[in-house]
């Protein structure tokens, strides 16, 4: 399937364009290379676990799920496609797309 191709660095590159604070960084999860990476900024724990509830039901949707880490006021998201060996997909650029939409919907209730 398509969308489980690896993206190029020119395709991840354009896709970046459109994902403000979005950056690639080297795999550290289990098996990835490559992950897209961003840190969230929320004014307090419960609002980064109110972000991470209201965003869980349209990631499990998608089936395809972020890595993620939470400390306090900050959730840190790393993107990557299992079997392609982690590497970059357009279904990352997608789950990319989904976070930024939802945050942006949190921020402007907060
Ligand atoms: N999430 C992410 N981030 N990458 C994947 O490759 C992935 C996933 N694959 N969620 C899905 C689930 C896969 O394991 C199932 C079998 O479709």
């Amino acid at each position: 399937m398509s969308e489980r191709k690896a993206l190029t660095s020119a395709e991840i590159e354009t896709a970046l364009h459109a994902l403000p604070g979005w950056s690639v960084v080297e795999g550290s999860g289990e098996t990835p290379t490559h992950e897209l990476h961003k840190r969230f900024g929320f004014n307090d724990f419960a609002q980064a676990i109110a972000y991470i509830t209201s965003v869980a039901g349209p990631i499990d949707a998608m089936n395809h799920h972020p890595r993620w880490e939470n400390v306090w006021n900050r959730i840190d998201v790393y993107l990557s496609t299992h079997d392609i060996g982690g590497q970059i997909s357009a279904n990352d650029v997608k789950l990319a797309e989904l976070l930024e939409s939802h945050f942006a919907t949190a921020k402007s209730k907060s």
